[in-house]
């Protein structure tokens, strides 16, 4: 979607600090981390929220999940460790960017329940 800023830097027509690159995937850190370790990982086709995905998908969604971030969880060090997953969704789940992302976020002890 050419006016989304995730799409471009998808398309590295927004420069960003990739931690993990394949054809389908793409992974670089938060402009905002809020851990030591903050990474946004985003299919790069444009999907606007998990709510987006189809069923033509699916194989990109597990890919994601199965292969891409234990990839990168182990390349930050933070598989031992532990992390959190956050997929922020929609008005409630206060997803700013309309391009489905995962955040992963290690190097610290999270705190539950969430604000
Ligand atoms: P969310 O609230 O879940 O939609 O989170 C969007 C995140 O995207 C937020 O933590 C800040 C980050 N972000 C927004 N714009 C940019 C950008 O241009 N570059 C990078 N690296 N991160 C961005």
């Amino acid at each position: 979607m050419s006016d989304c800023i995730f799409c471009k830097i998808a398309q590295k027509e927004i420069p960003s600090t990739v931690v993990y690159e394949d054809e389908q995937v793409v992974a670089f850190r938060d402009l905002q981390p809020q851990a030591p370790e903050h990474v946004l990982v985003i299919p790069k086709k444009h999907v606007e929220s998990v709510l987006g995905l189809q069923q033509e998908d699916k194989d990109l969604a597990a890919h994601i999940l199965v292969d891409v971030l234990p990839e990168i969880a182990k390349q930050l060090g933070v598989d031992a460790s532990g992390f959190r997953l956050v997929v922020n969704t929609g008005k409630d789940g206060q997803q700013t960017v309309k391009h489905l992302h995962f955040h992963l976020l290690g190097g610290r002890s999270m705190q539950w329940p969430p604000g």
